[in-house]
């Protein structure tokens, strides 16, 4: 990829980014003095349509309003550029995306804002005459954006373009752009015709191309987001943010559950229980009849489609998951919810998350087993005994203890605080006793001042709560442990139903302190409700599993990255024989934490 030849700055700017990261502001008003500097202006948008219409779209990509002015004639400067869209394989439903956005509308879009310069579905030109301007782009200054998958190897001509490959193709033009969008899952993962038995043998850009893109999943994606993605390059020349999967935060960092409008029936365990349901009409949470927007990273809601009229949740239908990588193959049957009982007929594609995985199982390591803090002979580190529920921070200067606290976790005491709690968990305990009447029957009639059954790990404990809830068993807390964690080692997917664990710090007061320097309190309210809602909504007993220990694996990598832990990380204790715990904890913490393992 060429290097963008409008982004060059005075070499005293230069100096004063690199010693501070500049705001948008200051990086926007260097941009347009180098554009000034630079070139020329070949088009006028200081019109009001063409203001309101930049001015719209700029909070999207998290640039101030306000900033509209500067915004403008940067655009102004940037009339040279040109875009070039690539079909390989797909259904077109990108760009029928694109052509359905408003205000100031596709024609505006693509002769006033930005110059499309080469898109198969709306050219004028056909055969040699679209080639011809296809082929005499690169002395332009471009941006390329790719829909559709590229066929390789021995299906490489699978898809071709007045008689060259796609990958050709698309090899040439990635060559000599100043950006690469990959719009749609297609480009960006393969997509649709990727899914077992991927009969092309597609692949997404990213694993053909060495090149930076920037993936726009979505099948289709929102206008929007297409729209932001180009405004953020034009405005900026740089390409915007990006999370582990090459998508912009600026759309994808939340879930399509976080950003609802059903979320509260979610979170009361009201659930359509199917598609001709009345409750459809008032809201309910499409969960049980297979949405699967808790896994998918998207905004959806918030952008919306076809001139903002709806979305696939508000029309009726749950989020079938399709931004995210191998949806097809990955997350079961489309109208059922994730479970072990709906995996589709074939072994679903995750090489992704394999791959993944790998890197993560690639820092953890195997130690023996240490009694404590004093035996594990760290220098520098965490020693965290989850067994004796105990934290010790390793230092050469201060060595600190906490002690772990996870609160309740008798599980009738868990439902009746829960009862209390507030409307919306009463409601959530309702659903529950009218989904699992004999479940909830037989935990009302444990006696509420039954102590665990043996002196164990207060992680021991919650564990055994946990697995009550979900199968009415009061198995001795290391057993429900153990029964827990192989449950959710037997779940087929790699889906964390986000539940919610947080770590609370505090320092110990003088009755309780035992030589410990602080308690460390699990805040798992939150995450009770969520574990029931998912649990009502359909999600079986290996799902809620899986979920709970990554969670809990998620909260404690947080913690510790909180800490900014330096050396060693030394876990053990019965959990850590999960590997999705371990995963957890690792995948919170930077590249070079290291940790060891012992259960
Ligand atoms: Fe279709 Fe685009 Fe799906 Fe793919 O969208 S809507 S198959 S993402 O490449 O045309
Ligand atoms: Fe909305 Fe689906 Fe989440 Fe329910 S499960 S709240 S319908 S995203
Ligand atoms: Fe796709 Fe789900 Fe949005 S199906 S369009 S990511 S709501």
């Amino acid at each position: 990829m060429q290097n963008p030849t409008n982004t060059s700055q005075h070499p005293a700017s230069q100096t004063a980014i690199q010693s501070s990261t500049p705001s948008l502001e200051e990086k926007l008003t260097l941009r347009l003095e180098s554009l000034r500097a630079h070139k020329s202006k070949t088009t006028a948008l200081n019109d009001e349509r063409s203001r309101a219409w930049i001015s719209k779209n700029l909070s999207l990509i998290g640039i101030p309003t306000k900033l509209v002015d500067i915004c403008v004639e940067i655009l102004e400067y940037m009339g040279d550029t040109r875009l070039v869209w690539l079909h390989l394989q797909e259904c077109t439903g990108c760009s029928e995306s694109l052509l359905r956005t408003e205000e100031p509308g596709f024609d505006v879009l693509i002769f006033d804002i930005f110059k499309l310069h080469y898109h198969d579905l709306v050219l004028a030109a056909s055969g040699h005459n679209a080639h011809e301007i296809l082929h005499t782009i690169e002395s332009t200054p471009y941006v390329l954006l790719v829909e559709g998958s590229v066929s390789m190897g021995e299906q490489e001509e699978y898809i071709t373009l007045g008689g060259k490959s796609g990958y050709t193709e698309a090899a040439h033009l990635i060559d000599h752009a100043q950006a690469v969008f990959a719009v749609g899952t297609c480009s960006s993962y393969g997509g649709i015709q990727t899914a077992h038995p991927n009969p092309t043998n597609g692949h997404g850009l990213k694993e053909v191309f060495d090149a930076n893109i920037v993936h726009i999943p979505g099948c289709p994606p929102s206008d929007k987001n297409i729209i932001g993605n180009l405004l953020y390059f034009y405005l900026l020349g740089e390409t915007p943010p990006l999370d582990e999967l090459g998508r912009p935060l600026f759309a994808y960092a939340k879930s399509v559950h976080d950003l609802c409008e059903r979320r509260n029936f979610f979170l009361s365990g009201d659930f359509v229980q199917s598609f001709d349901d009345p409750a459809m009409a008032q809201g309910y949470c499409l969960y049980k009849v297979g949405c699967k927007g808790p896994y998918t990273f998207n905004n959806c809601p918030k952008v919306k489609f076809n001139a903002k009229t709806s979305w696939p949740v508000q029309a009726g239908h749950g989020c079938i998951g399709c931004s995210e990588p191998n949806f097809w193959d990955n997350f079961g049957l489309i109208e059922k919810p994730i479970s072990n009982d709906s995996i589709a007929g074939f072994t679903p594609r995750f090489s992704q998350q394999s791959a993944m995985d790998a890197a993560l199982d690639l820092r953890i390591t195997q130690c023996a087993k240490a009694k404590d803090m004093a035996e594990c002979g760290i220098d520098q580190g965490v020693f965290v005994n989850l067994d004796s529920s105990e934290i010790c921070l390793v230092d050469t200067q201060t060595n600190k203890r906490y002690r772990i606290n996870v609160g309740e976790t008798r599980p009738a005491q868990i439902l009746e605080a829960l009862e209390s709690k507030s409307k919306q968990t009463k409601r959530l305990c309702e659903n529950y006793q009218a989904n699992f009447p004999t479940l909830y029957n037989a935990l009302k009639a444990m006696d509420t001042n039954q102590t665990p059954s043996e002196p164990c790990a207060d992680f021991c404990a919650l564990l055994g709560g946990y697995y009550a809830l979900l199968k009415g068993e009061t198995l001795q807390s290391t057993h429900a442990t153990d029964s827990l964690i192989k449950e959710a080692q037997s779940f087929a997917y790699p889906h964390v139903s986000p539940l919610g664990f947080k770590w609370k710090e505090r320092a110990s007061e003088e009755s309780e302190s035992g030589g410990y320097n602080g308690v460390l309190e699990l805040d798992s309210s939150k995450a009770l409700s969520n574990l029931l809602a998912y649990y009502i909504g359909g999600l079986d007993v290996a799902g809620v599993s899986f979920s709970i220990v990554s969670d809990l694996g998620m909260a404690f990598g947080e913690l510790l990255r909180k800490w900014n832990v330096q050396g060693q990380i030394i876990l053990q204790g019965r959990l850590c024989a999960s590997r999705a715990f371990v995963r957890s904890v690792v995948r919170a913490l930077p590249r070079e934490c290291a940790i060891s393992i012992a259960y």
